[in-house]
Order: structure tokens, then C-alpha cells, then sequence
């Protein structure tokens, strides 16, 4: 057996774990095969979710405040850096010397950067695959100011205890220099939070259930769409969103050399999506080792850019 046969083992392996747990569960990480990559595009066009537009638009207003927060850049940093849009929209303010792309898959950085090259041949660009769930190292970038930039609150689908993890590597890797630009999503009014995951088009709905089809090819489970709703809820207590599927009737799910039944009404667990106070969240980054914070929010406070000084 290759090494990729045995990852690719080891996947089906965790997958089936989790839908044989007593409250079964889904990694979001599953969500993102190419179809699933398109529907979150959508989503983010969708009225409903407001997370992406107005992110990008605290980013546009406040652009020479955040620049200047940061000072100098050697390096950009673009953790879940996809089709690299957000990261390259720091460019003329950051003006870094190296723009380095990190994503699960370098392949799709690898294209994108080779658009982006052509535009800015003064910055050296580079791809790097990369796990946020694993220790950051860079020993190649030892010396120069790194500047983090993770975007999009996708912070928001780690538990407060992994963010807080992930913070911690970025302080260590920064060497006292350098810093974390980060974008998190907002405690508000649950309404507007129940419909950015409820949307009237349906096309949240399509991205989790899709995940059933992802499985359906990477595990050979025989997952039938038709009898999966989706569901999302806030849970107050928690201050996240969580989203699961739920089974319409009792049914048998099969794979090779497995099965499970679910019950009329069981639920999958697939997403949580926590939603911070400008308080907690800044307190998080500090209590992992930055050193000061800097915030910008809109004027309805949605949604929060912070930059932390390691
Ligand atoms: C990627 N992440 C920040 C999105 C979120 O809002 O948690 C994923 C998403 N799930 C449903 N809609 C969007």
C-alpha cells in the first residue's frame, strides 16, 4: 500500500468513527469537495450572509488605518488563502516583499498565484500546503517580520480552545515581531444570525447537504439526499451557530463493511460556526500571547477586524 493509499485509508477510517458515534458527526473540512467549493461562493453573494461583504467593506474603510497598525511587511502570511482574492487586496497598502499562499491544496494556490505574478512581479509569491490543526513552521522565513492574515471568520468554526491553540503557534512563530490581521464574525441579533444560515434560496441548505455526496463518493456510503434536511440553529449558550442534518425518516445508511440506522429525527452534527463579543475576542488574543490589540468593526458591529501585535 502507497503512503497516499493509507491517508486516503486513514480518512475513510475517521469518517466512519464519526458517523458511528453516538451523536454522529460530519468534519466541515468535508464540505469542500468542488461543488461544496462553488456553493460557498454562492453563499457568500447571498443578501442573508452578510460576514463577507462587510468584512471586505471594514477592510476598504479602514485600509491606511490597518496599514498603518502594521507598519512594515516582509512577509504576508494568507492562512486558507484559496483563490488568493482577499490576500491580494492587501497588497498596495501591505506592499510586502513575499506573499506566501497556504491551503490545504497547493494546486489550486498554485494557479492562482500564477495570475496574480504577472500583476505584482516585485513580490515573491509562493504556495505552501498547510494544516492549521498542525504546528506552524517556517524555519525559511527566520528573521523577517511575518504578518498573518486569516480572514473570513473562519476562525469562528474552530472551538474557542483550537483558536486559542492556533493563536499561540502564530506568537511563537512571529518572534516577537510581526503580528495576526484576523476577521470574526459578531454576536447579534439572532434573527439575522438564524437567516445567514437559512437562506431563502436554499443554497446554505445545498452546501450541507452536499457533504452527503462527497461521502457518498470518498467513503461509498449510500447516503440518499432525499430523506436529509438541513438544520441550523444558534445556540445562545454556546454563542455559535451549529448546523446538522436531519434524518426525515428511519433509515440505513450502508458502506463497505459497515452500516448504521438512523432514527426519524436523528441529526448529524456538520458545522459550528461560534460568534464572538469584540471583549471576548480580543481577550482570547491577548491571553494567547499577543501583545496588543486593534479593532475595526462596521457601524451595525457585525462583524470585527482586529490586528494583534505578537
Ligand atoms: C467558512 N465559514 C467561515 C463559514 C461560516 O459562516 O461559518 C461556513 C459556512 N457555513 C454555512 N454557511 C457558511
Amino acid at each position: 500500500m502507497s503512503t497516499e493509499d493509507l491517508n486516503d485509508q486513514k480518512l475513510i477510517d475517521d469518517i466512519i468513527a464519526g458517523l458511528l458515534q453516538e451523536q454522529p458527526s460530519i468534519s466541515p473540512k468535508f464540505f469542500y469537495d468542488e461543488i461544496g467549493s462553488h456553493l460557498f461562493e454562492a453563499i457568500t453573494f447571498l443578501e442573508e450572509y452578510y460576514p463577507t461583504r462587510t468584512e471586505k467593506q471594514i477592510m476598504l474603510q479602514y485600509d491606511k488605518a490597518i496599514a498603518l497598525a502594521i507598519g512594515k511587511c516582509d512577509v504576508l502570511l494568507d492562512l486558507g488563502a484559496g483563490n488568493c482574492e482577499k490576500g491580494s487586496a492587501l497588497f498596495n497598502s501591505l506592499m510586502p516583499k513575499e506573499y506566501r499562499a497556504l491551503d490545504i491544496s497547493k494546486e489550486f494556490l498554485e494557479q492562482a498565484i500564477s495570475g496574480l505574478q504577472k500583476e505584482f512581479p516585485q513580490i515573491c509569491m509562493q504556495a505552501q500546503t498547510c494544516d492549521l490543526q498542525e504546528e506552524l513552521v517556517f524555519p525559511d522565513l527566520v528573521g523577517q517580520k511575518k504578518i498573518f492574515f486569516y480572514p473570513g471568520s473562519s476562525i469562528g468554526n474552530f472551538d474557542p480552545d483550537a483558536a486559542l491553540g492556533l493563536f499561540k503557534n502564530i506568537v511563537k512563530v512571529c518572534e516577537a515581531d510581526g503580528g495576526l490581521l484576523i476577521g470574526v464574525d459578531l454576536v447579534k441579533d439572532h434573527q439575522v444570525l438564524y437567516q445567514a444560515y437559512n437562506d431563502a434560496l436554499g443554497i446554505t441548505a445545498a452546501f450541507n447537504k452536499n457533504i452527503l455526496l462527497h461521502l457518498n463518493r470518498q467513503v461509498k456510503t449510500d447516503f440518499n439526499l432525499d430523506h436529509w434536511e438541513h438544520c441550523a440553529i444558534f445556540n445562545e449558550q454556546l454563542s455559535r451557530i451549529e448546523m446538522y442534518l436531519r434524518s426525515s425518516q428511519q433509515q440505513v445508511v450502508t458502506w463497505h463493511g459497515g452500516q448504521r440506522q438512523f432514527e426519524a429525527n436523528e441529526l448529524i452534527h456538520t458545522e459550528n460556526s461560534y460568534k464572538y463579543t469584540q471583549e471576548k475576542f480580543e481577550s482570547l488574543l491577548m491571553s494567547a500571547g499577543f501583545k496588543s490589540v486593534r479593532s475595526w468593526t462596521d457601524s451595525n458591529s457585525y462583524f470585527l477586524v482586529a490586528y494583534a501585535t505578537a
